[in-house]
């Protein structure tokens, strides 16, 4: 699936039309869709103690799935269900080449890096009274121990989806009974003080969970991603219950255990996009997705202990409709709640991309899931440009508005931006000049900064996704994240830096923005041609300065088109 240099020829017929398509790049402007208050370039920097950061994911980037004993996780099982599909056996190797990824990281100036751990690479059954692998728990130390010695603190994700399969098979994993005797949430308990007491000394960020959203609607509802357990109507809803739970579990016990003596913070992340109505009489509906989306966990965990009023109420509406005694949202006992409540030190957010929403309000439902019960339909307007991946569209604003509305929502919290990021296709010849990925991040973090600077959202940190090209779940190694390339058809996966590493470099170097600098000026000759419009079209000027940016685009062309020619 993955590009080789070596067998990369461009037909003459394929160069004309690269050479077409770029010239039209430059010269037709795309879209009206700048709006000059909007989306101008805030000049400026972040706070002093802005955390800079890249992450990846145990399943994503380790491989060595089966050395010594580590056990099956479900991602292990569902890449091997099939021979046609990639699997996570080797991925980037980091098991093996960490060293690598850190030099890297050091080469970029990064002073914070977000992994996972493998829970199955501790606990082989998920339990610790079955035993611990060794090697494992020194894989990790050597990992942190290695990172600290290149003055890089490790951010640490307890669990980004790889459930040891032994847990999914006894207990039904985060489908394990919530009413009666629910394992699960002590079993994470268990995982989570060993990691603490084995590295919390030198850890001082946690991450219970990665996207839970992904695991209870992905995982357990629709299942597509592993354990794929199909259960559209409540799945979703019982592993979310669970997830919560085991969460604030290892929450407390840090508390009670370790912060006194660590000092570290524990926090959880979430992931949304944001909606934003499609007219001003859907704004109910886009409040109402966002509240199902990130208020799902949010609003227990940073509120009050129980599930947004929006939620209850609508899936209590269900009940009735559907001719239910009950709700297919479970509901929190007073003490659960209490413990629930105010479980985070900081506000993990994974964030990339903005729906438009529509209301659907009360359609009859047949079948009903978590789709539905939202009231709500989803689309994306005609003028955002789309990255590799099929969800992915483009719209830096819209992590400003999500930021503002955890601000609000959420009593001010400190906020971890912990993932964002933009695929491009695993292509012939491989995206090294990475531009697309470029101005993503150059937009993105604007808009950030703008949350920061002029709304003071209290954003403490920017997690770009990814450091490397890695397992990219479903779609394999077909879309790439990574701010450096892996060529996975290469045994030793030498990783090779990408022009987007080189200006996240930079951007981490500067802090920002900062006015007069030399990369703010880059920037600003840069901006217009990032959002797909010119100058012109923004101020209504002709001719001279105006053209700066497409010049400049110009200047970007033609080096391209050397390259093209060299490789045709
Ligand atoms: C993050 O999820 C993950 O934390 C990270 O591991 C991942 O590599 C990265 O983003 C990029 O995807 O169309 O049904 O297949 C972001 C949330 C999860 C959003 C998967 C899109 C696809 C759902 N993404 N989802 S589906």
């Amino acid at each position: 699936m993955s590009a080789t240099a070596s067998d990369s020829i461009m037909e003459t017929g394929t160069f004309v039309n690269c050479f077409l398509l770029v010239i039209s790049l430059v010269i037709i402007p795309v879209n009206g869709g700048y709006d000059k208050e909007r989306d101008a370039l805030l000049k400026g920097t972040f706070p002093q103690d802005f955390i800079w950061s890249s992450a990846t994911a145990a399943y994503q980037i380790e491989g060595a799935w089966n050395v010594s004993d580590k056990g099956p996780s479900v991602w292990d099982t569902l890449a091997h269900q099939d021979n046609n599909r990639d699997t996570g056996d080797v991925a980037c190797d980091s098991y093996h080449k960490y060293p690598a990824d850190i030099q890297l990281m050091k080469q970029m100036g990064l002073k914070y890096y977000r992994f996972s751990i493998s829970w199955p690479r501790i606990f082989p059954t998920g339990e610790q009274q079955d035993g611990v692998n060794q090697d494992g728990v020194r894989y990790y130390n050597a990992l942190i121990n290695e990172l600290i010695a290149n003055d890089i603190q490790p951010m640490v994700t307890l669990f980004h989806w790889d459930l040891p399969q032994v847990l999914q098979d006894r207990y039904g994993g985060f489908l394990n009974n919530h009413t009666n005797t629910t394992v699960i949430h002590d079993l994470f308990g268990d995982y989570a003080r060993f990691l603490y007491q084995n590295y919390g000394d030198r850890v001082k960020y946690w991450i219970t969970f990665n996207e839970p959203w992904i695991t209870a609607w992905l995982g357990y509802g629709i299942g597509n991603f592993a354990p794929q357990h199909n259960e559209p109507a409540e799945g979703q809803y019982k592993a979310a219950h669970n997830i919560i739970l085991s969460h604030a579990k290892a929450y407390h016990i840090y508390d009670d255990e370790f912060r006194a003596a660590q000092g570290g913070q524990v926090g959880i992340t979430l992931n949304c996009d944001w909606g934003t109505p499609k007219t001003p009489a859907d704004a109910d509906a886009a409040l109402r997705y966002v509240q199902f989306f990130l208020g799902w966990f949010a609003h227990p965990i940073y509120k009050n202990g129980d599930y947004p009023e929006v939620m209850k109420t609508t899936m209590a509406r269900k009940a009735q409709e559907e001719g239910r005694t009950t709700s297919r949202l479970p509901e929190f006992t007073p003490e659960q709640k209490l413990s629930i409540s105010g479980t985070g030190d900081f506000f993990g957010l994974n964030h990339y991309t903005t729906v438009e929403v529509t209301d659907a309000c009360c359609t009859p439902i047949e079948n009903p899931n978590y789709d539905t019960d939202k009231d709500v339909g989803t689309g994306h307007a005609p003028d955002w440009p789309r990255a590799a991946s099929s969800w992915l569209y483009v719209v830096p604003w819209g992590i400003r508005n999500l930021l503002g509305f955890i601000k609000e929502e959420y009593g001010d919290p400190e906020i971890y931006v912990t993932e964002n990021g933009r695929s491009d296709h695993d292509q012939d010849p491989a995206i090294m000049m990475d531009m697309e990925r470029i101005c993503y991040y150059m937009m993105y973090t604007n808009e950030v900064m703008k949350a920061s600077n002029m709304d003071n959202v209290k954003v403490k940190a920017y997690t770009a996704w990814s450091l490397l090209d890695n397992f990219e779940w479903l779609s394999g190694y077909s879309e790439r994240f990574g701010l450096h390339y892996v060529d996975f058809n290469d045994p030793t996966r030498t990783r090779y830096p990408k022009a987007s590493s080189v200006f996240f470099k930079q951007l981490v170097r500067n802090n920002g923005y900062p006015e007069g600098s030399e990369f703010t000026k880059y920037v600003e000759n840069m901006w217009y041609f990032c959002h797909n419009t010119t100058e012109a079209e923004v101020n209504g000027y002709t001719g001279g300065a105006s053209q700066i940016s497409s010049l400049f685009s110009l200047f970007l062309a033609i080096p391209m088109m050397i390259a093209y020619s060299l490789i045709a």
